[in-house]
């Protein structure tokens, strides 16, 4: 959990396709796999993780060559269940990704079983992932692995959209938070 020299909370993990991350909005918030693999946390204990503290959040990701890059936010946080874990994020930092999340930025998250984004459309259903959806996306981290570039079903696969595109799957992303002293 060590990156950028820092004891991190990993949050959101993608590396092998493992795990099925087209789920309902129970299993977001209360989170699913295991912290050794492919992994989410759960929307209620990242709440509380970032409720009363400052908190930065660094995203690591590689694609299918080895390239690596990571953004970088020196404010993270979500609301409470009753304000739809609303996200709110800051502070850009540049590590060669670009800034796919600052576009979801005061977003409630979305499932398929509960739309919460902007849009008319229910994102998170055609975008195959549960993600702070907006109209749709810039980042869906927790979309259909693909195992790299795809051309069918476009805008599902775990995209970061200011790196590589938005129809290209990721090999790994990883989503993970600390305090701010
Ligand atoms: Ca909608």
């Amino acid at each position: 959990m060590d990156s950028v020299g820092g004891r991190w909370t990993v949050f959101q993990r993608r590396m092998d396709g493992s795990v099925n991350f087209y789920r309902p909005w129970d299993h977001y918030k209360k989170g699913f796999g295991s912290a050794a693999g492919e992994y989410w946390l759960g929307l209620e204990n990242l709440f509380h993780l970032t409720r009363r503290k400052k908190v930065e959040l660094l995203v690591d990701m590689e694609d299918f060559k080895g390239n690596k890059a990571f953004a970088r936010y020196s404010s993270f946080s979500i609301e409470s269940e009753f304000y739809g874990y609303r996200l709110h994020v800051s502070g850009f930092k540049n590590g060669g990704a670009g800034d796919s999340l600052s576009y979801h930025n005061g977003q409630k998250f979305s499932t398929f079983d509960k739309d919460q984004d902007t849009g008319s459309r229910n994102c998170a259903d055609i975008r195959l992932g549960g993600f702070w959806y907006k109209d749709c996306f810039r980042a869906n981290a927790n979309g259909l692995y693909r195992w790299g570039a795809y051309s069918t079903l476009s805008y599902t696969g775990v995209d970061w959209d200011h790196w590589k595109g938005s129809n290209y799957s990721l090999k790994t992303i990883s989503m993970k938070i600390r305090p701010v002293h």
